[in-house]
């Protein structure tokens, strides 16, 4: 019996054991100072509790975040944009437009960098100028490069994020993206955050390893 409370408490110790990267929450904030196509008069804002990725010039832009690089990338020339409002979340964004399926997305690292488990992930998606012709975007997300589309209908939040859960194996290669699926074209992504779920088993295992270890010592 005493076998068995020991083994329990193993796996509770192997549930413990931490991956390569064992942040359990990534948020990002894509910043940018510009203005203009030719002006970067604007200031890098970032929302509290948000890492800054500047995103001023474009490109594959990049930033590491407790171990994991998290880079721009994009289906054509991506650019970005500084609005006057509304939040510090939502005013800046990298943007895609002028092209049918037209996409900006986020590497989150490559092979085997983001830990195994269900992440839950938000996206914000906006422009304050052009809200009107966002009336539908596609959020999706890649294991390595094979898509999952989790909504075509995502028409923006100045405030909320489209939500959705993606299930990590600890292997390969992830990504999130925001491509177009509206008649002006155009793709707008703010802003990103993961969020781990704690699994209910893990949690279970953990309890029954405690009591194991607590049993141990009494007897
Ligand atoms: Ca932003
Ligand atoms: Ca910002
Ligand atoms: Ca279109």
């Amino acid at each position: 019996m005493k076998f068995c409370l020991f083994s329990a408490a193993a796996i509770a110790a192997a549930a413990l054991a931490a991956p390569s990267h064992a942040a359990t929450a990534y948020a990002i904030d894509f910043d940018s100072t510009r203005t203009g196509s030719s002006s970067t008069a604007g200031s890098i804002d970032t929302e509290t509790g948000f890492t800054s990725l500047d995103v001023t010039n474009g490109g594959s832009a990049s930033v590491n975040v407790s171990g994991i690089d998290f880079e721009l990338f994009t289906t054509n020339v991506n650019a970005s944009r500084r609005r006057a409002g509304p939040n510090p979340l939502t005013r800046d964004f990298i943007f895609e437009e002028g092209g049918n399926n037209d996409a900006v997305g986020i590497l989150i690292g490559g092979a085997g960098d983001l830990a195994a488990g269900t992440w839950q992930v938000e996206v914000w998606a906006w422009d304050a100028d052009i809200s009107a012709q966002l009336d539908a975007m596609i959020i999706g997300s890649r294991k390595d490069n094979a898509e999952t589309i989790h909504t075509t209908a995502f028409a923006g939040s100045p405030t909320d994020p489209f939500t959705f859960n993606l299930v990590s194996d600890g292997t390969r290669a992830y990504d999130v993206f925001v491509r177009e699926n509206n008649d002006a074209n155009k793709t707008r992504m703010n802003a990103i955050r993961l969020t781990l779920v704690p699994e209910p088993g893990s949690l279970a295992l953990l309890g029954l390893g405690g009591l194991a270890l607590i049993r141990r010592r009494r007897g």
